[in-house]
């Protein structure tokens, strides 16, 4: 197996053996021939001109795929081995269909059985490509449709879409098969992939609102009550909507965990007596905080760290793109209704969660609500009240050397302010750093989709100050990336010419020296150093 397509990557190379998220070589290789099966669709589709709105099942299944093979997200071999044979049998009803078929290997291939396709997977992966740059730019682009498509599926899942996402996603999959396809041409399309990636945000962010409202204000309990609980993880807005209909009134709570807190700043949610408040950390906390919690556990999206302990395994219930062996699935009917009883019928049998800390956090700072603020955060500035703005989107991680950010958060001066989202913002959401004026010094925008909010007020302020360049902002950048969702959040900020943007604890590894000085050299991005180098650089 070979996989570097998280920061966590062995010795920040590649999982050769076996991966630090713990993904086998089995599902690595799954994976890869799924990724591959999807090129071969994408080669159909371009080769036929089809008009993507024709193909409304071929188009879920290509973002379903994609975010299956996002990191932490799918450890189930059975279940991507079923959907390599969907994917092939799709692309091969597109054949017969449109007739023209083309000649490229990964629109004719076949495989029967799950030894076939470990077997045809080790031609196929990452490696495949010989020329170290060019198998840079080809991942960091697949990395970014990863992550562009889990923002379309939950916009999907609201019954949002942009046909414009898709037709670009085939044509992307099918220009990274190009052998005649340079690294000039290449660093292009991650331009447009970034381009794309804005339009997947703001299509997820147009879903969310409509559906549920904008963010507002809100504090967040985080400690427990008496009753039995179901938390609830991952991003997915529409399975907390159905858990909260499906526990009214059966005396079961529902708590959020890691990238679902955010639900609690939508207008929406807030009718919901049993919405208790969010239980624990990030994703990486999450074995001894489901030991704690004691009910069962909802995942609708990645991170799953693999259950170790029976105990916790038995309560772990997946859906959407995630899935871990052994572990019940939950599939929606044709209406999209998903039946969550049985996880309801196991918390009432269970113990009510362990209190693991108490109070309140505060969030709901998405663009709406930040422009609401807009004449007393202008003031602020303009009075010097505050000095600079620090966007620390992104994800946590494992990794020690994640302190850095809590570090850094701690050593800011009191005049400047924490613009957040994503799960980055546990390193420093419990600090209390207090406010300036009456606006808090850590501004939670939500998931890391919502990062999307903090480019939209980049965009007002360069408005309102009237400048021409929005690098001329007193905005930093000092993002903490993970997984592939992070990926296209970076590629969306640098197609929209952010310059100088800092990324952390380690620069991609999938990243060749040379597309790094590209990086560099165009966008001036760079990795954090330390808290005390960082601090004089910024400041
Ligand atoms: Fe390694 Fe990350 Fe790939 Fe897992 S997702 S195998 S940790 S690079
Ligand atoms: Fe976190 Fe996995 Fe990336 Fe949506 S839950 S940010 S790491």
């Amino acid at each position: 197996m070979f996989c570097y397509q998280c920061q966590e990557t062995a010795m920040g190379t590649g999982c050769t053996v076996r991966g630090v998220c713990g993904k086998t070589e089995e599902i690595a290789k799954l994976q890869d021939l799924l990724i591959y099966s999807l090129k071969g669709v994408a080669e159909v589709v371009v080769a036929n001109k089809i008009d993507v709105s024709e193909i409304g099942e071929v188009n879920h299944a290509l973002i379903n795929s994609l975010f299956t093979t996002i990191t932490n997200a799918n450890f189930d071999g059975d279940a991507i081995a079923k959907q390599i044979s969907a994917i092939l049998e799709l692309r091969d009803n597109l054949k017969k269909k449109y007739g023209n078929v083309p000649v490229k290997d990964s629109a004719v291939f076949t495989v029967e059985t799950k030894e076939e396709m470990i077997q045809k997977a080790g031609e196929v992966g990452v490696l495949a490509t010989e020329n170290e740059d060019i198998r840079s730019l080809r991942q960091f682009i697949t990395y970014g449709l990863k992550g562009m498509a889990a923002y379309t599926e939950h916009a999907l899942n609201i019954g949002k879409e942009n046909l414009e996402i898709y037709k670009f996603m085939y044509h992307a999959l099918a220009e990274i098969e190009d052998d005649s396809l340079t690294a000039d041409d290449l660093v292009k399309l991650v331009l447009e992939t970034g381009e794309m990636g804005v339009q997947s945000m703001a299509l997820l962010d147009g879903a969310n609102t409509s559906k549920y409202g904008n963010p507002v204000i809100t504090k967040v309990n985080i400690g427990v009550r008496s009753n039995p609980a179901i938390l609830i993880s991952g991003h997915d807005l529409t399975d907390l909507e159905q858990l909260l209909e499906q526990t009214k009134g059966t005396g079961v709570d529902v708590y959020t965990h890691s990238e679902m807190l955010p639900a609690h700043y939508y207008p929406y949610f807030k009718k919901y007596d049993n919405l208790v408040g969010n239980y624990g950390n990030a994703w990486w906390k999450q074995l001894t905080e489901f030991e704690s919690f004691n009910g069962p556990i909802l995942f609708t999206t990645n991170c799953i760290v693999p259950p170790r302990k029976e105990e916790i395994r038995e309560r772990i219930f997946t859906t959407n793109a995630t899935g871990y062996p052994g572990c019940p699935h939950i599939v929606p009917d044709e209406k999209g209704y998903k039946d969550f009883s049985p996880i309801i019928e196991m918390a009432k049998k269970l113990p009510a969660p362990t209190q693991i800390e108490e109070g309140e956090i505060i969030g709901g700072f998405a663009h709406n609500q930040v422009f609401e603020l807009a004449d007393q955060i202008v003031e602020a500035i303009k009075t010097g009240a505050i000095k600079k703005f620090f966007v620390m989107s992104g994800c946590d991680g494992r990794m020690k050397s994640r302190e850095y950010y809590t570090e850094f958060a701690k050593q800011l001066p009191k005049d400047t302010v924490i613009l957040t989202s994503g799960c980055a913002k546990y390193r420093y959401n419990k600090l209390g750093l207090g406010d300036i004026g009456g606006i808090p010094r850590v501004l939670d925008a939500g998931q890391c989709n919502d990062s999307y909010s903090w480019a939209v007020v980049a965009l007002k302020l360069k408005e309102i100050f009237e400048l021409a360049d929005i690098n001329d902002l007193p905005i930093e950048f000092n993002i903490a990336w993970y997984e592939q969702k992070a990926v296209i959040v970076l590629m969306a900020l640098l197609s929209m010419g952010f310059k100088n943007i800092h990324i952390g604890p380690t620069l991609p590894g999938f990243l060749s020296p040379n597309v790094v000085d590209v990086v560099v050299d165009k966008f001036g991005l760079a990795k954090s150093q330390t808290v005390e180098e960082d601090m004089k650089l910024f400041l």
